[in-house]
Formats: C-alpha cells, structure tokens, sequence
C-alpha cells in the first residue's frame, strides 16, 4: 500500500556507497533530473548526432558517443583527443547546458570535490549488448579533477577495477538516476561496463545513456 500524501515528496537521500577513497556511487542522485537531462539530450543529438568512433587500433566501439561543452572526446587514427569542433560536422559542439554543469558540481561537491568545473561532458549510449571494456580515462591534461558519470536508462554493470588491468574488477549495478564520482587517489582506476542486458525504460527505450563530464583543458 502506498499513502498518496507522500507521492509528490522526492525520494529521500541515499548514504553514499564509497566504492574506496575518492571514489563513490551516489544512488538516485540525478533522478530529480533525468526528464530534463533527457530532454537535453535530444537537443544535443539533434545538433551533434550519436556515432561509432574507431579506436586509434581499428576497432568501431560498440557504445554510440556524442559531446557537448567547450571540448568533446574523439578518437582520430593518431590516439585519442579533447577538441573543440564536432568531426562529423565541422561545428562547435553544443553548448553544456547549466542544469548538466550543476549536477556535476553538486556531485562532485558531494563527493569531496568542491568547485569542479566541467569542461567536456561525452555523452554515450548504450543499447543491449552494448559494452565497454576496462580502461582508463587518461586523456585529460590535469588528473587533480574528478570524473562524474551519470547513468540514465536500462541498467548496467559497472565494472571497478584497480590501477592494473589485471586487477580484480568489482561490480557494480548501476540504475537509473545513479551518478558515479572518481577522484584523487581513485581518479586513473580501470572501469568498464559489462554487455547490457535486454531491458525497456520508459524515458529511453532500450537504451542507456551516460553522461561523463570532466575537466579536460
Ligand atoms: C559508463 N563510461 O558508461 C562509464 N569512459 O558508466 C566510461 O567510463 C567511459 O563511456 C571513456 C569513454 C567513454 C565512456
Ligand atoms: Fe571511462
């Protein structure tokens, strides 16, 4: 039974889960926001549509990546790079909008990193089978600055691994609304994302959308 004086309360605060130092899953943290992130989603496909970039090795990666915000992550023969113009269309990327600079800053702020500033938000999407295999997110100039990752959508299985690949990788279910924070000491940790099962969100489809941000310049 529910009690319907309580329906239009927000969901109550989640205890942060520390995966280890500087490192933390925020549960349900962007779920206030997600109709608004969605929507500026498809405001930002519109202007910078989804792609499959080919790894600097050859291969087409199976997750669909777009970016906003001064700088976007791209992948060029040569290695990867930050880069203020689209490839595919020879235009800026579009704007970041001020509710995506906000909920990274109250994440990271949240997570013990006051005054994060993104510059660069890749925006990814997963669709079932979908994966990413362990990396690290090495191509910013300055590793002082945390990494903020938003997971809207179907679920997925984060994997959190350590400073080797080879290390153990623990995992972590991600849900919709859940927002991940990495930083000083956990800020070069291997992750990665096991193939997404088949799945239906009301919001997405049959997909998954994540929303990295990062300080890049
Ligand atoms: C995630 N994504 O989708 C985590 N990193 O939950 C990443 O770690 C990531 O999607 C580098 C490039 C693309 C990504
Ligand atoms: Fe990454």
């Amino acid at each position: 039974m529910t009690l319907g004086l309580f329906d239009d309360l927000p969901p109550a605060p989640q205890a942060p889960e520390w995966l280890e130092p500087g490192a933390v899953v925020l549960r349900g943290f962007a779920l206030p926001l997600a109709a608004d992130l969605l929507q500026a989603v498809a405001h930002i496909e519109a202007h910078a549509p989804f792609r499959h970039l080919v790894t600097p090795g050859g291969k087409r990666m199976s997750v669909a990546m777009t970016n906003c915000g001064p700088l976007g992550w791209i992948s060029e023969r040569s290695g990867y790079r930050y880069g203020p113009v689209d490839p595919e269309t020879g235009k800026r990327w579009p704007r970041m909008p001020s509710l995506f600079q906000q909920l990274a800053r109250d994440a990271a702020e949240a997570a013990g990193f006051a005054g994060f500033a993104p510059d660069a938000c890749l925006v990814n999407r997963y669709a079932p089978g979908t994966r990413l295999s362990l990396h690290q997110d090495r191509d910013e100039g300055n590793y002082a600055h945390p990494i903020v990752s938003v997971s809207l959508g179907i679920p997925a299985v984060f994997l959190w691994g350590g400073a080797q690949r080879a290390d153990k990788a623990r995992r972590v279910p991600l849900l919709h609304g859940d927002v991940v924070v990495w930083g000083g000491p956990a800020r070069l940790r291997f992750h990665g994302v096991l193939p997404l099962r088949e799945a239906e969100h009301p919001l997405t489809g049959a997909h998954r959308i994540n929303l990295t941000f990062r300080r890049a310049g």
